[in-house]
């Protein structure tokens, strides 16, 4: 059985796994340190370029079937251990995409094998239950091990659901029905809210709005939509709403050297929210809510200050719009937290937190007033899936035993100190390294240099993704150590001196 084959594999990789093979130093980095013991393998392995001709086969075939413009090449997930992920031409590469930042604690990890193995969790794989209706057994106490066990402060309650787009789509609806409710004093709507809501009209369905932030991404589902503004092409002949776009602070690096440059840029960018408010509630379509991520990542991982997040919190209070915290791609560790919303340190930092990825499950937290009032108002056929939440308990059980968290901070600060050194080595071609725990990137000095080094990385065996315009980011999984930023720098390093 496949299972079985994997676990002998890794018994085997357990042995021969202490970095002897790791690559001698060649530049910014250090000689890899010893990991602690790894169940991956020690280094990338290239056999052809990527593409290979198996995954090219299997494009054409696919061709037959979907559009397959934006796949890379094809997996062997079977083989793919830890950091490093295997494909189909046997290429095996180290990881710092994860699957659009969605892997928390590697490939095949042997934890989450034996949770697989264990016949007792097999009704929770085989049987998805339509959990809104017909809950299983355990899960009240699957979601008290696992979501409950890391809910944002000030958050008792959550609601799965099944990808990111998903979850914000319900919380933005959420955050609808709560605004209405105190709008009207009560949550009994009139015989004219329910006839015009079965129109598209108000009162039944209110001119109410999001506000959001130039540069953001929260999904393409068509509400989600209307709030992400990263590239065009996500948005290209779909209707939307008119809600109001503020701008997200555009941040001068290193931040020492533009201390008041950047405070002056946040203060400007939360004025503007102030007169959005002010303005979009004078057309008549009020902002229920402002949603935002603590870092813009799709739209090129833009920071901004934890002042800058405890300002915008205040405005929504006083302003009385509820705060929703996208975490879909910040949550679940690697910014060297389980939310990256800590690092503001707020004991009331949002009203609703969004969340999927290496979360496993989607869904969003939400404090107790944020309740939908009745049942099916917030509904659909699966709410998300219990399979997940074994799989995120068993997660998070490893980043705690293994201190995952630690273990992000200290590769993140190694990440951050090499990519520091390789734009202080190469001014002309790379800038504004940026980042927190292992969640970094870096821009290049125009979008076309940003893709070819993604892809040469690539063929010598690093994958990376792109965002924003020209920004090369970081998103490896939990698991990855020091000596990983290590074999990464160097790798770097190779390919930008080849267009030195
Ligand atoms: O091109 C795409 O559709 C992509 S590439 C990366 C994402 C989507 N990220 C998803 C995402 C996110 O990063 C944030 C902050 N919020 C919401 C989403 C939507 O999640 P999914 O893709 O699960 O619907």
């Amino acid at each position: 059985m496949a299972s079985s084959l994997i676990s002998r594999q890794f018994v085997l990789s357990l042995h021969k796994s202490s970095w002897l093979g790791a690559p001698a130093c060649r530049h910014a980095s250090k000689v890899a340190p010893k990991s602690q013991v790894e169940f991956g393998y020690d280094g990338p392995s290239m056999k052809t370029s990527v593409p290979g001709p198996r995954s090219q086969t299997l494009m054409k075939q696919l061709g037959d079937i979907q559009n397959v413009g934006a796949i890379n090449f094809f997996c062997n997930y079977e083989e793919s251990r830890g950091n490093y992920l295997v494909d189909v031409d046997n290429n095996r590469m180290l990881d710092v995409y994860t699957q659009i930042s969605s892997i928390p604690i590697g490939y095949n990890h042997p934890a989450l094998l034996k949770l697989m193995a264990n016949p007792n969790n097999l009704s929770t794989f085989v049987n998805r239950p339509a959990l809104g209706i017909l809950p299983p057994e355990n899960f009240p106490d699957k979601l008290n091990e696992s979501l409950l066990s890391i809910a944002p402060s000030g958050m008792s309650r959550v609601q799965t659901m099944s990808c990111g787009s998903c979850s914000n789509e319900n919380a933005y609806k959420t955050i609808f029905i709560w605004y209405r409710n105190k709008e009207r004093g009560h949550n009994t709507p009139t015989d004219e809210d329910l006839s015009t809501c079965m129109i598209n009209q108000a009162p039944g369905c209110p001119d109410l709005s999001i506000l959001s932030f130039m540069g953001s991404f929260h999904g393409r589902t068509m509400g989600c939509l209307a709030t992400t503004h990263s590239k065009s092409i996500h948005k290209l002949d779909i209707p939307s709403f008119d809600w109001p776009i503020a701008p997200f602070p555009r941040l001068q690096y290193p931040l020492e050297e533009f201390t008041r440059e950047n405070a002056k840029e946040e203060a400007r960018c939360l004025e503007e929210v102030e007169d959005l408010i002010i303005k979009w509630r004078q057309k008549g379509k009020p902002v229920a809510g402002i949603v935002i991520e603590p870092i813009q990542a799709e739209g090129g991982d833009n920071h901004a200050s934890p002042d800058f997040f405890r300002s915008l919190r205040n405005i929504t209070q006083k302003h009385g719009c509820a705060f929703h915290v996208d975490e879909v791609q910040t949550g679940g560790g690697s910014t060297g937290k389980v939310w990256a919303h800590e690092h503001w340190g707020m004991e009331d930092p949002a009203d609703v937190v969004s969340f999927s990825k290496k979360l496993l499950t989607g869904g969003y937290y939400h404090k107790d007033q944020f309740q939908a009032d009745k049942p099916y108002r917030i509904f659909n056929t699966w709410m998300g899936d219990p399979s997940k939440n074994l799989l995120l308990a068993e997660v998070l059980n490893v980043i705690r035993r293994e201190n995952l968290l630690e273990e992000v901070a200290r590769s993140g600060n190694a990440l951050l100190n090499g990519l520091y050194e390789l734009q202080a080595k190469y001014p002309g071609l790379l800038s504004r390294a940026r980042g927190q725990g292992t969640f970094c990137a870096i821009d290049a000095c125009d979008d076309g240099t940003r893709d070819s080094i993604l892809l040469k990385a690539r063929d010598k065996g690093v994958l990376l993704g792109g965002c924003g315009d020209r920004s090369i980011r970081f998103r490896p999984a939990l698991v990855f150590k020091e000596c990983h930023v290590h074999i990464l720098l160097n790798i770097f390093n190779d390919v930008l001196s080849e267009r030195k």
